[in-house]
C-alpha cells in the first residue's frame, strides 16, 4: 500500500475558526475526512500538525527515510524555512507543497518559496481541492514529471 504523509505547518491548527474570507469555512479535521474518502484503499494517510518548525523538519527525515510521500502545507515556513528546505533536499523525500489560497494573488512575501525548488510541485488555490491534487498527482507518479 502507498504510504502518504500530510503535514500541515504553523496556524493551520486555527482553520475553520477564523479568516473564513482567506481560507473558507473548512477545518483541517474536514480536509482529513475528504482527502480520506479520496483516496479510500489506495493510499494509507497520515495526517500531522505542528506550530514548530523542528516537527516538520523531523517528520519529513522520517518520510524521506521510509520512502513515504508528503503533501506539505508548510503554512508561513513556506516563505522562510531555509532548514525546511535542506530537510528535503537532504532527505531526498517526495514533496508536493499546497497552498489552500492562491499564494501569488496575495502579499508578496507570499510569493516567494523557499521549498518550491526542491518540491516535486506546487498546487495553490484550490482550498481543500488542492490536497486532493496533490494526492492524486503522488499516486500518479513520475511518468509525467516536467523540469
Ligand atoms: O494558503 C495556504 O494554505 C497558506 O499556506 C496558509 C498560511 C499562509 O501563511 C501561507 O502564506 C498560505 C497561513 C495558515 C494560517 O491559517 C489560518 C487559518 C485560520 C485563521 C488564521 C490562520
Amino acid at each position: 500500500m502507498v504510504q502518504i504523509l500530510v503535514i500541515n505547518g504553523p496556524n493551520l491548527n486555527l482553520l475553520g475558526t477564523r479568516e473564513p474570507g482567506v481560507y473558507g469555512a473548512v477545518t483541517l479535521a474536514g480536509i482529513e475526512e475528504r482527502l480520506r474518502a479520496r483516496a479510500g484503499s489506495r493510499a494509507e494517510l497520515q495526517f500531522r500538525q505542528s506550530n514548530h518548525e523542528g516537527d516538520l523538519v523531523g517528520w519529513i527525515h522520517e518520510a524521506g527515510r521510509n520512502g513515504t510521500g508528503v503533501i506539505l502545507n508548510a503554512g508561513a515556513y513556506t516563505h522562510t524555512s531555509i532548514a525546511l528546505r535542506d530537510a528535503i533536499s537532504g532527505a531526498g523525500a517526495t514533496v508536493i507543497e499546497v497552498h489552500l489560497s492562491n499564494v501569488h494573488a496575495r502579499e508578496s512575501f507570499r510569493h516567494r518559496s523557499t521549498i518550491a525548488p526542491v518540491a516535486r510541485g506546487v498546487i495553490a488555490g484550490f482550498g481543500p481541492l488542492s490536497y486532493d491534487l496533490a494526492l492524486e498527482a503522488l499516486l500518479d507518479g513520475r511518468e509525467g514529471a516536467c523540469a
